[in-house]
């Protein structure tokens, strides 16, 4: 396969770990832990993985012997760049115990698990893959690990292979459903370890044990270069007012991190817009009250940030989203016969006349999308809403009142765009190629020590990669009791963006500054080589978080 310049070199890119990861090591346990909530429904639900201590990993002069074992790894929902690395960290890992070890990749998810589809990892696989950005090695899948019978065939095909530690790379509901299968095995006495690894863009999985989860930094790197480079241009022209709409399904970590980087005009945080109660009008008023008074200087021009999710955290739009979801589930096939031009007054007809009302006050085609597009759930995708142009068509529409009422003097041309399919590939920065494979070597030497119903965890990652602190952290640690479907589940807390946290608070004292004057900043794209100052700085999150 022909490799560019850039992937020629960075293959020969030697990740970097912490100093307990270099030789041999001993494991300090802590004190027993108990899950962040509801302690008493999470260790009758986990009586063999739950209180288990945190572990840290400690360098030691004397080598112990591994047995040779077989491993299985699965890549688990949204790509995450760094994920190649995980595995290659896992494989040198288990090689680094026992050179017979074997590792089997799991394809296109955890459906590979209960499909039996798999494949062997050879060094000559794995060399191709070091440091590079997707997760294309095995694939990855949205195909949830969660019923008995998923786990029994998952065990067939474990016992075939005869391997004896599974390592699942996802997010928070894979790390959960890890826990329950880990549970599940040890209860069963299978001898099959479950180790679990933080990953997503959306930086949502983490708490006080885990800093961050991979892919967060490369993902946000890659958006903050786009949008210093929008930046520039629209100060160039001085004629656009761009709206980008930033991933991340649920928390605004990313739109805030990005704002962080480059400090754009506006910033929408959606932990903010629902903590406030603000409606769609609210937000669209702010906007527009700042394009006011941008053009009263003169500045026909600006950047407003989108985080993905925020529809769904405007109080209103949630209860318009929750009747519309429970309507269609049970009038959809009347809803199929209505002609097209009469769906959205037909809608409208069936709600209540609060939701009505803001239902009708939409654009036509965000109208449209939030009847039509349903997932397999019976959910709106709101990731397919376009919130970048809703926004910008109703600001247009409020910009021409206040133009009437003699508010609002200028000229209002936006443009869309949407950022995110763009970073979750992207050959990882230096931090994440470092975290990752600290990550899976990590996972490897938890195996090595028996452990199972853990998360690999790396600490400490703001200072250079030599000082992180290496260990487990017990899975039941992080969860609680939500409701889910209709149903308590135990599942991992979710971390939305913390309205008192410094990283949100530096924005926030900031904002009005970057509203009013022009103060972008230009990051420019990800350094793989060079002075560390560029190459191996953490995102501003990170920094700000542990000062
Ligand atoms: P994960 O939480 O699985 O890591 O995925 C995150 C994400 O990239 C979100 O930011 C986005 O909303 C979603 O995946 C899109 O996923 P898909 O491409 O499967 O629709």
């Amino acid at each position: 396969m022909k490799k560019s310049a850039l992937q020629a070199a960075r293959a020969a890119y030697q990740p970097k770990l912490p100093k307990a990861l270099k030789g041999s090591l001993t494991v300090k346990e802590g004190a027993a832990t108990q899950s962040v909530a509801d302690q008493e429904a999470i260790k009758e639900l986990f009586p063999n993985t739950y209180g288990m201590p945190v572990l840290t990993f400690e360098p030691c002069s004397e080598k112990a012997s591994y047995p040779a074992i077989n491993v299985g790894v699965i890549l688990s929902g949204g790509q995450a760049p760094g994920g190649h690395n995980v595995i290659a960290g896992l494989f040198d890992g288990i090689k680094a115990m026992n050179a017979d070890c074997k590792l089997y990749g799991f394809l296109l998810g955890p459906g590979g698990l209960i499909d039996h589809k798999y494949m062997e990892l050879t060094a000559d696989i794995i060399d191709e893959y070091r440091n590079t950005g997707g997760f294309d090695i095995i694939g990855s899948g949205r195909t949830k690990l969660e019923t008995v019978e998923q786990f029994d065939k998952g065990l067939q095909i474990l016992n075939q292979l005869g391997i004896k530690a599974l390592v699942i790379i996802g997010g928070d509901d894979s790390n959960t459903n890890a826990c329950v299968l880990a549970e599940y095995y040890k209860q069963k006495n299978t001898g099959i370890q479950v180790i679990g690894c933080p990953k997503t863009i959306d930086g949502d999985l983490k708490n006080e044990m885990i800093e961050t989860s991979f892919g967060f930094d490369t993902a946000c790197k890659v958006y903050s270069e786009v949008i210093g480079n929008i930046q520039r241009d629209c100060n160039s022209a001085k004629k656009y007012w761009h709206f980008i709409k930033l991933m991340g399904r649920s928390a605004s970590h990313i739109a805030l991190e990005c704002a962080l980087q480059t400090q754009p005009n506006i910033c929408i945080i959606s932990e903010e817009v629902e903590a406030k109660g603000q409606t769609l009008n609210d937000i669209v008023d702010y906007i527009a009250g700042i394009v006011a008074a941008r053009a009263a200087d003169g500045n026909n021009f600006g950047t407003v940030l989108i985080p993905e999710g925020l529809i769904e955290f405007i109080p209103a739009m949630k209860k318009l989203i929750a009747e519309l979801n429970d309507f269609l589930a049970a009038n959809g096939d009347e809803f199929a016969k209505v002609p097209q031009n009469e769906q959205i007054s037909f809608i409208a007809s069936k709600l209540s006349k609060e939701n009505a009302a803001i239902y009708t006050s939409l654009p036509e085609g965000v109208a449209r999308q939030l009847s039509l597009d349903r997932d397999p759930h019976g959910n709106v995708q709101v990731s397919l809403i376009e919130t970048e142009k809703l926004l910008s068509e109703m600001v247009g529409r409020r910009l021409a009142e206040m133009k009437k009422e003699g508010k609002y003097v200028g000229k209002f041309s936006p443009q869309h765009h949407f950022f995110g399919y763009e970073g979750r590939c992207a050959a990882p920065s230096n931090f994440d190629a470092d975290y990752c494979y600290s990550l899976g070597y990590n996972a490897a030497m938890l195996i090595g020590s028996g452990k199972t119903g853990y998360m690999s965890s790396i600490r400490n990652t703001t200072a250079p990669a030599d000082e992180w602190v290496a260990g487990g952290i017990p899975v039941t640690m992080m969860m609680n009791m939500e409701r889910r479907h209709g149903e308590m589940k135990p599942v991992i807390q979710k971390a939305l963006v913390k309205l008192d946290g410094a990283p949100f608070k530096h924005f926030a004292a900031q904002r009005e500054e970057w509203a009013k004057n022009t103060c972008y900043v230009y990051p420019g794209p990800i350094q793989y080589f060079g002075p560390s100052s560029v190459c191996d700085q953490p995102t501003e999150t990170l920094k700000l978080e542990h000062l």
